[in-house]
């Protein structure tokens, strides 16, 4: 997050985070968002090369570094259909734990948006992460960002030499300084009023004024998330 606040998980507590194994142990990978007591949403960009081996990755919830908290094993990935990684539409996932997660304080799901809400240019929303503090910069503890919903043409005008905003992203932008998304924030929370609208997924560089966040837009997938969550049960 670029130009975000330190806060404690308590003030997120839908915020998590996944994790990748490696030879020296578990590494920060991508944020995810605490959904039902079985599952978190994250992008399918973070966890596809994972489907087949869910036991790489690993669920943290209910802490503000990016170590710690507790922890829970992956059982199952469900990457959407139709993500393509050319296009980097339809980039949402849904990741199955082993055991439920217990609630607390600080570890609460977020509503999923209803289908086809609609979120007016300007609307005040809320990113959440423990990535990158500047595009050069370096990873960090959790931190929020207020940034505001930007419409679908003016994020299309932006992108319109490098990429399709589709109906299935949108984009969002803070102001005076520029907060945004970053690496590793990936995967996590775009948030208003405890209703989670996007997903981070991609964007050209960090807080460039010239190109907003763009996030998954998750209204359009509420009916895709639902029915994995009634496979699941
Ligand atoms: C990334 O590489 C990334 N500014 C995430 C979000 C944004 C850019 C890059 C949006 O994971």
């Amino acid at each position: 997050i670029v130009n975000g606040d330190l806060v404690d998980i308590s003030e997120i507590p839908y915020q998590a985070a996944l994790r990748r194994k490696t030879s020296a142990g578990w590494k920060h990978s991508c944020g995810a968002v605490f959904v039902t007591s079985k599952s978190v949403v994250s992008a399918a960009h973070c966890v596809i090369s994972y489907q087949r081996d869910p036991s790489q990755l690993q669920v943290a919830v209910g802490t503000s570094q990016r170590s710690g908290g507790i922890t829970y094993s992956v059982s199952q990935i469900y990457s959407h259909e139709n993500y393509s990684s050319a296009t980097v539409d339809s980039d949402i996932a849904l990741v199955v734990v082993t055991n439920h997660i217990t609630f607390s304080e600080s570890v609460m799901p977020v509503q999923i948006a209803p289908s086809l809400l609609r979120i007016p240019a300007g609307t005040k929303a809320v990113v959440s992460g423990f990535g990158k503090t500047d595009y050069e910069g370096e990873a960090s503890d959790l931190r929020l960002a207020v940034v505001d919903i930007v419409s679908r043409d003016e994020c299309a005008q932006a992108y319109a030499s490098i990429g399709t905003i589709t109906e299935g992203m949108i984009c969002a932008a803070g102001r005076n300084p520029p907060k945004d998304a970053c690496q590793g924030d990936s995967g996590g929370p775009l948030v208003v009023s405890n209703t989670l609208i996007g997903i981070v997924s991609w964007g050209e560089g960090c807080a460039n004024i010239s190109y907003p966040g763009v996030y998954t837009k998750v209204s359009l997938y509420t009916t895709w998330i639902r029915e994995k969550l009634n496979a699941i049960k």
